[in-house]
């Protein structure tokens, strides 16, 4: 039986007999391994003073784990250099912030090379691969020098930039040729998709295809999977916090009183445009002064990557930007915006969604974003709040009925949250509804199923899908087949029935079965037990 094998820049492993927290990508990567056994190789997080020469697999229930250590100075030169100060901002258009320096590139190889050279003992002639992100590009490449024949997929989380900004990357027709060794690449969006094609044919030669391209021994599929959330963990999640009132939902409700609330919530990253959107929230306040005193934005927003010089000005920035608006637009009583600089749970996360009227999702450029389909997945369907969400999110391809903004326009994003606050029921009622739908239609275990699916080549007996989540049934799978869904599951195991009535109806369908699931959690004690097998 094939074996897969997933690589990526950092690994937690679980402690054994650890309940793993529920939702995320990790939590979806680790059922797909431990469906059919697996391992899971890739950076520890730790540094040692010498590189590590081998890695001795520890085995978790049906899981291996791999895990190396870097050196300082690969984390200086792979990690925070090359990756996270150029890579990084150049994929999400920022030439102006992009620091190229030779010694970063060639600290990323050589981790690159490293990684290759201590995954190859542990491979095994039939396994399948599946690395992730813009850390580990050249990988693959690396891993066919040393004659790995087997199949490698890729997945890329953030954007790919057009073929005019990434050629600006010295070195970029190397880096992006190294792409061909890949037997699949996924992106979020058919634009990412496209701009990866683009890429490969302007700046390395290569014949398209449709979406197979060819620059030497091997064809490539480049071909959009939009990620998505588990939406039902998440909305059993979101009611079970808002009815326990767990602490820190009753500390944000509790001043707020009867006042509307804006969340934000974000990795403090300059991507996120956390500090547009306070001076948006500023602006709002400005030229609707009859909502001040009555709604409070509430940024949640943990340091990331502090190491680097443009992360730590964002920080700077955010509090000034907020300590000037609310010097200039607070009152004795009320605080217009509290940042909030920490990680909470995914369940206070959850409970926080739920009470807020507007989700404000406003990324200069994002991948995905999986906030918005947090805050969606939160919603009381018989109340919903409104999510007000950037054109340049990956989300956006999908979250259509979302009040769609442009995040670099202030007064934009402004006159969208005035919207969202006096949006009526109904309105509110009918956007959720479709997005639910969406979200729902293409969830994790969606992404996942369709992604390896795709990678190992059909539904054999032999292929690497996942089995279907229990909790799906006959009426969500029909759901599953709408066409606000990119594209379909295409093996036997996988394959969607055909809808038998059109998209809203399919949307319907969820519905009835939201609400039949609030009906019953709302109603019941929530008690361990109470959920429904469904
Ligand atoms: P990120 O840039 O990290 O991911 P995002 O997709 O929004 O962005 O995911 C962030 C996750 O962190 C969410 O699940 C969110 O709930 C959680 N989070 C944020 N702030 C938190 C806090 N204070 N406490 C607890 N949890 C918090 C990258 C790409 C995205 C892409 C994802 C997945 O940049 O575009 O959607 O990968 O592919």
């Amino acid at each position: 039986m094939m074996r897969l094998v997933v690589v990526s820049n950092r690994v937690t492993m679980p402690e054994r007999g650890e309940k793993v927290a529920a939702g995320g990508l990790a939590v979806a990567l680790r059922s797909a391994l431990e469906a059919h056994g697996g391992l899971w190789f890739g950076w520890s997080g730790s540094t040692s003073a010498e590189p590590s020469s081998r890695v001795e697999p520890a085995r978790v229930g049906k899981v291996s784990y791999a895990i190396a250590d870097l050196t300082e100075a690969e984390r200086q030169s792979y990690y925070l250099g090359f990756s996270n100060r150029a890579l990084w901002p150049l994929m999400h258009y920022r030439l102006g912030l992009t620091e190229f320096d030779r010694s970063d590139y060639t600290g990323y190889l050589a981790v690159n090379r490293r990684f290759a050279r201590l995954l190859l003992p542990l491979l095994q002639p039939d396994d399948v691969i599946w690395i992730h992100d813009y850390h580990l590009i050249p990988l693959a490449a690396e891993l066919r020098r040393r004659g790995v024949t087997n199949r490698i997929g890729y997945f890329h989380h953030i954007p790919w930039p057009s073929a005019e900004v990434f050629g600006a990357l010295p070195f970029s027709a190397t880096l992006i040729s190294t792409m061909t060794a890949y037997d699949l690449i996924g992106m979020q969006t058919q634009t990412d998709a496209d701009n990866l094609i683009g890429g490969l044919v302007a700046l390395r030669g290569a014949q398209r295809d449709g979406e197979r391209v060819r620059a030497g021994p091997r064809e490539t599929i480049v071909r959009a999977f939009p990620i998505g959330i588990d939406v039902e963990s998440f909305r059993k999640l979101a009611v079970a916090s808002v009815r326990a009132a767990t602490q820190p939902i009753r500390a944000t409700t509790g001043p707020l009183g009867g006042r509307k609330l804006v969340i934000g919530v974000d990795r403090l990253d300059y991507s996120k445009g956390i500090v547009q959107r306070l001076e948006a929230f500023g602006q709002f306040l400005r030229s609707h002064p009859e909502h001040r005193g009555n709604v409070g934005l509430l940024q949640i927003a943990p340091p990331s990557r502090s190491d680097v010089p443009e992360y730590a000005e964002l920080d700077r920035q955010s509090d000034e930007v907020a300590g000037r608006l609310n010097a200039a637009l607070g009152e004795f009583d009320w605080t217009p915006i509290r940042v909030v600089k920490k990680a909470y749970s995914r369940s206070a996360l959850a409970g926080f969604y739920r009470r807020a009227q507007v989700g404000l999702v406003t990324p200069m450029r994002d991948g995905m974003n999986l906030v918005a389909k947090e805050y969606i997945a939160a919603q009381n369907p018989e109340d919903p709040g409104v999510l007000v969400l950037s054109r340049f999110a990956g989300a956006a391809h999908q979250m259509r009925e979302a009040l769609i903004v442009n995040p670099y326009d202030t007064h934009e994003v402004a006159e969208a949250i005035r919207t969202a606050l006096a949006m009526p029921q109904s309105e509110r009622m009918r956007r959720f509804e479709r997005l639910y739908g969406t979200i729902a239609a293409s969830d994790i275990g969606w992404w996942t199923s369709r992604y390896l699916a795709a990678l190992t080549g059909a539904g054999s007996d032999d292929s690497l899908v996942p089995p279907e989540p229990p909790r799906r049934t006959s009426r969500t799978r029909r759901a599953a087949a709408e066409p606000n869904a990119t594209s379909r599951p295409t093996t036997k195991k996988t394959t969607a029935k055909p809808a038998k009535k059109p998209a809203p109806a399919a949307n319907d369908a969820v519905m009835s079965e939201v609400r039949a699931g609030f009906r019953q959690e709302d109603g019941a004690k929530l008690l361990p037990n109470t959920a429904s097998p469904r």
